[in-house]
């Protein structure tokens, strides 16, 4: 790998949002394509910061610094990675369920996404099914994305996978995550489940079939 993707891949772990940007803008002149950027560069430094806070070296407020100067770097590829035709992997809609406030790991599962090539479309926090299935039907998504954080709130999950097989039943493609979700909850609504950020795009790649 090159001391400028290596570089990239620093910065993320810096959180240097500046910095990942002009080290973007040199990549991006030196002639490397964008998909190698991407790869190599921005989402090996998030794979970095994914490790080190599951091992509990760095924390939320580190976490979500990296986060945004990965979608610094993201922000300065995207014309190019359309134009590959990359970021026509899919839509997926993601939203935080009802009475759950809890943001920072969705947006950090749409920030992968939109780094694997899907378009993600977030529909925020503390959604009714009313709210998520009428997005739902706008959007008109391929999968639709859902987080819990709470054991208070993960059965809303249940909720909107029902009335999803009820009034969409073709389109009804959903997948789960967030600390009290398990695999075995998913499989009980008949839906996906993806433990983390780089499962969801596993798991959305998968469904995908890409
Ligand atoms: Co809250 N909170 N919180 N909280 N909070 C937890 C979740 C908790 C485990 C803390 C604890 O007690 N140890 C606990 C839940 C216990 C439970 O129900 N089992 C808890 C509680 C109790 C509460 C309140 C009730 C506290 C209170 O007021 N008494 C309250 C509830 C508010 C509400 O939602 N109604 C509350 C409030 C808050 C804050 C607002 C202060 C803040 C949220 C800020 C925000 O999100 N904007 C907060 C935070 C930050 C946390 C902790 C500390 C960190 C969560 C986080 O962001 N992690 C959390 C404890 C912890 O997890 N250590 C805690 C970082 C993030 C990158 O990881 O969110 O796990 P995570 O997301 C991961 C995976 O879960 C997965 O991928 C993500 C990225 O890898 N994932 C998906 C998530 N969604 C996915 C969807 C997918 C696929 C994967 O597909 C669609």
């Amino acid at each position: 790998m090159s001391d400028l993707l290596n570089n990239i891949a620093e910065a993320v772990l810096d959180g240097d949002k500046t910095g990942v940007r002009k080290l973007v803008q040199e990549a991006v002149d030196e002639g490397i394509a964008a998909d190698i950027i991407l790869a190599d560069g921005l989402l090996a430094g998030m794979n970095e910061v994914g490790a080190l806070f599951k091992d509990g070296e760095m924390f939320v407020p580190e976490v979500l610094v990296s986060a945004k100067a990965l979608q610094g770097g993201i922000d300065i590829i995207r014309p190019a990675l359309a134009e590959k035709g990359i970021t026509t992997s899919g839509k997926i809609l993601t939203v935080t369920v009802e009475g759950d406030l809890h943001d920072i790991g969705i947006k950090l599962v749409g920030l992968m996404l939109e780094g694997a090539g899907f378009e993600v479309v977030n529909i925020g926090i503390d959604k009714t099914a009313d709210e998520i299935i009428e997005k739902f039907k706008e959007v008109k998504p391929n999968i639709l994305g859902m987080s819990a954080m709470l054991t208070t709130t993960m059965g809303h999950m249940k909720v909107v996978a029902e009335r999803m097989a009820a009034e969409v039943p073709n389109d009804a493609i959903i997948m789960i995550g967030g600390a009290p979700t398990s695999p075995a909850f998913a499989e009980k609504l008949g839906v996906f489940y993806a433990a983390d950020a780089n499962d969801a795009v596993e798991v959305a790649k998968k469904i995908l079939s890409i």
